[in-house]
């Protein structure tokens, strides 16, 4: 890894080591919420801006600009690297992810193919063109085997994941082959976002959480392991992360990850015992939150750090994405408050 940014407070949160201020970012800082994002984004499917440098790099530094934060995360999309590999996946507006011959069988396997020299080079070029316009880490990422599992089974955004349960539970060894292609997938994005100079990378399985304990410790963890197990040799934090997985923090942290994303449900004290205070933790706002009045919001934010009672292992976020409707001067007084405020126990003297 490049040590550039070992001495970031940020970087430094990540591994749970003492620095001067409590190091904030948020999920979905880039995108709906910011007016200059639609100036920039064109029409169309969002993954035309996605494989265009020249708009991807412009709407990752947006937020940057705008915040102040202390790590950026790369423009793109979960579905991004199965995109590029042409299984057949689009962004709708409005919607999300959609196939139009959602995965049903062995056969689709076929069309979940390894990437080849080539196929992400508009997302290498993005990530080495913001190494070099950042004075902060850069955060790469990709989608944990759950979440990409249920875009390509579902064919589009769920409520229920009936149909991807129901393979996994039902075919178990097509689930296992099918993770271990998405596997595959996510080992050489991550790999390729850091060998381009990305600080760090996220695994987002968003919808883990549907899954109870047995059924992702049988069907998930061991993808989501080999997939962090690939990446500690890169030597860059690795983040993991999903909504609704208080009952699941303790394998989400054991599946090898520095940091645990937490969402809003579980107190960050509960999520520190839960995962024995081995990793860094991550989060844990409500993003819904961002639409009261300041004060309602000021004293939330406190409470955030409060209940993190100064650990040096926390990096402030939302418990989940920006929703597109927040104010951006609200998120740019939450940054100023944490930076203003945030503590983390053990400042280097
Ligand atoms: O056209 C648009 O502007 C559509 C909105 C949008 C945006 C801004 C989508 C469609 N993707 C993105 C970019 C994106 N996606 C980023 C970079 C922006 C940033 O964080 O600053 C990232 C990190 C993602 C990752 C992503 N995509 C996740 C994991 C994070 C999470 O929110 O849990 C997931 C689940 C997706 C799928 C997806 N892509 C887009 C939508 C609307 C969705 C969710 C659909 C659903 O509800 O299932």
């Amino acid at each position: 890894m490049t040590e550039r940014f070992a001495d970031h407070p940020f970087i430094r949160a990540c591994r749970g080591l003492p620095h001067d201020r409590v190091p904030v970012w948020f999920m979905r800082q880039a995108g709906r919420s910011l007016p200059e994002y639609a100036a920039v984004r064109g029409e169309g499917s969002i993954l035309d801006a996605i494989q265009d440098p020249d708009r991807a790099t412009e709407i990752t530094l947006q937020p940057v600009r705008r915040y102040g934060v202390d790590a950026a995360i790369l423009f793109s999309d979960i579905v991004t690297p199965v995109f590029a590999s042409g299984f057949g996946i689009d962004i709708t507006p409005g919607v999300g992810p959609t196939c139009e011959h959602p995965f049903r069988s062995a056969a689709d396997l076929d069309r979940l193919r390894p990437l080849t020299e080539g196929d992400l080079e508009f997302q290498s070029e993005t990530v080495r063109r913001l190494v070099a316009e950042l004075d902060i880490p850069l955060i790469g990422f990709a989608g944990g085997p759950f979440t990409m599992a249920s875009y390509l089974v579902e064919g589009r955004p769920s409520r229920d994941y009936a149909k991807v349960k129901a393979l996994m539970a039902g075919e178990p060894e097509l689930w296992h082959r099918l993770c271990e292609r998405i596997a595959d997938l996510a080992i050489a994005t991550l790999t390729d976002q850091v060998a381009n100079g990305a600080s760090a990378v996220q695994l987002f399985d968003s919808w883990a959480g549907s899954l109870r304990p047995e059924h992702y410790r049988e069907y998930v963890f061991p993808h989501s392991s080999r997939i962090l197990d690939a990446v500690a040799e890169l030597d860059v934090p690795r983040i993991h992360f999903g909504i609704t997985t208080g009952e699941l923090l303790d394998q989400i942290a054991e599946a090898g990850a520095d940091v645990v994303g937490v969402d809003w449900r579980t107190r960050l004290s509960d999520a520190r015992q839960r995962t024995g205070g081995r990793v860094a933790l991550q989060g844990n706002l409500d993003p819904a939150l961002l639409l009261t009045p300041w004060p309602v919001l000021e004293a939330e934010v406190r409470r955030v750090l409060d209940d993190n009672g100064g650990h040096p292992g926390h990096i402030f976020n939302l418990g989940h994405g920006v929703l597109p409707q927040a104010d951006p001067d609200q998120l740019l007084r939450v940054v100023e408050l944490v930076h203003a405020e945030g503590t983390a126990r053990g400042d280097r003297a």
